[in-house]
């Protein structure tokens, strides 16, 4: 019983003398690309998650969708929706329905093994998704 005592504070005092374990979590790098799902607003989004830092694909995690309008926060209330994995580790896709054309912060939210929030700035033209870049967001009602 004691030992159990000694080795039970063992690993406290360890982990409390590796704070930076909490810090050193692993970062996810996402790769957020949309295409057309053939309905007006409705686009099939294809999400590819690797380690920031290794570049290994980040398979197996619990993968959410979600987006909003930097233009006009809170007006719009894009439902997340949940990604799901592909045959190909690391490469997930979700539809993801939008209210209006045009600029959509896309954001990812991962859970499980990796707990990461990665955001992608995607304008929405029709059929058309592009990167948006540097550009302020246009934006017309
Ligand atoms: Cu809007």
């Amino acid at each position: 019983m004691r030992t159990i005592v000694c080795m039970l504070v063992a690993v406290a005092a360890l982990m409390a003398g590796y704070p930076q374990a909490a810090h050193g979590q692993v970062r996810a790098k996402a790769v957020v690309t949309c295409v057309s799902a053939g309905q007006v607003l409705q686009y099939n989004c294809t999400i590819r998650l690797a380690n920031a830092r290794s570049g290994e694909p980040l398979s197996g995690l619990t993968v959410s969708v979600g987006a909003e309008m930097p233009s006009m926060p809170g007006m719009h209330n894009v439902r997340p929706v949940t990604a799901i994995e592909q045959a190909e580790k690391g490469v997930y896709q979700a539809r993801l329905e939008l209210e209006m054309h045009g600029d959509w912060a896309v954001q990812v939210d991962l859970r499980g093994a990796v707990r990461d929030r990665v955001i992608a700035m995607l304008r929405f033209e029709g059929a058309e998704v592009t990167d948006v870049k540097s550009s302020p967001g246009r934006h017309s009602h």
